[in-house]
């Protein structure tokens, strides 16, 4: 079957090709089919705005549109960026740009990191992970998270995003230091697409 996937983020577009391939989900980008729309994102929840970007990809295209819409909520921070983690240091900015931001931030409010378990860390943390999966005529939402530690250690180079800081302490390493599989098992987008697999086989949309 074949997915559109509403996204202009490589990183996500990387995850979900090698994670629906193996249940025989083709996964075909926006770039793909031409497809140059980008979304405004409104609203404060991550399921809300998943479902505003599959349902304006699925007026445009006869097959059915995968969105995801997701972030980092630092407690420290009282939970952001959250939905504003693509844009946290403004319209444009880069991985980088992002985390320093974060880094600068938590730093100010923090103070000092602390020890979880012999890792310098600066705040427990979540990536959260909401999918919507629509056609015309009917969506399906499911949610994942994966919590975890931003660290005062910064390592790592695979993955994207917030990757390097997120710190997971049952594997004592951080996002980007774990192959696809191993970030697909236990990461917020694993869970989601985890559920969304399970609904599928449920209930065929
Ligand atoms: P699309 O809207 O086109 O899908 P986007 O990057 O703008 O792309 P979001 O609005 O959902 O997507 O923002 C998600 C941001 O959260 C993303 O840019 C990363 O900074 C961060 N993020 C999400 N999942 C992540 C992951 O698995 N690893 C690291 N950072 C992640």
């Amino acid at each position: 079957m074949r997915i559109v996937l509403a996204t202009h983020n490589e990183g996500k577009l990387k995850e979900f090709r090698a994670f629906m391939a193996p249940y025989g989900y083709e996964i075909v980008s926006l770039r793909d089919i031409g497809v140059g729309v980008v979304v405004p994102e409104e609203g404060d929840r991550f399921a809300d705005i998943a479902r505003q970007k599959a349902r304006a990809i699925v007026q445009l295209v006869d097959v059915p549109v995968l969105a995801d819409d997701s972030g980092l909520c630092v407690d420290a921070l009282g939970g952001a960026p959250g939905v504003y983690s693509a844009r946290y240091a403004g319209v444009g900015a880069t991985d980088a740009d992002n985390i320093q931001k974060l880094v600068d931030d938590v730093r100010a409010t923090v103070g000092v990191p602390w020890d979880m378990d012999g890792e310098r860390v600066w705040s427990r943390a979540r990536f959260v992970c909401a999918l919507a999966l629509c056609t015309p005529h009917r969506c399906i939402d499911v949610v994942g998270t994966c919590d975890g530690a931003m660290t005062a250690h910064p390592r790592g180079t695979n993955g994207f995003g917030y990757d390097p800081v997120f710190y997971v302490p049952s594997l004592r390493c951080t996002c980007a230091q774990l192959t696809r599989a191993q970030k697909a098992d236990i990461s917020h987008r694993g869970a989601a697409l985890r559920r969304l697999i399970a609904r599928l086989d449920a209930d065929a949309i």
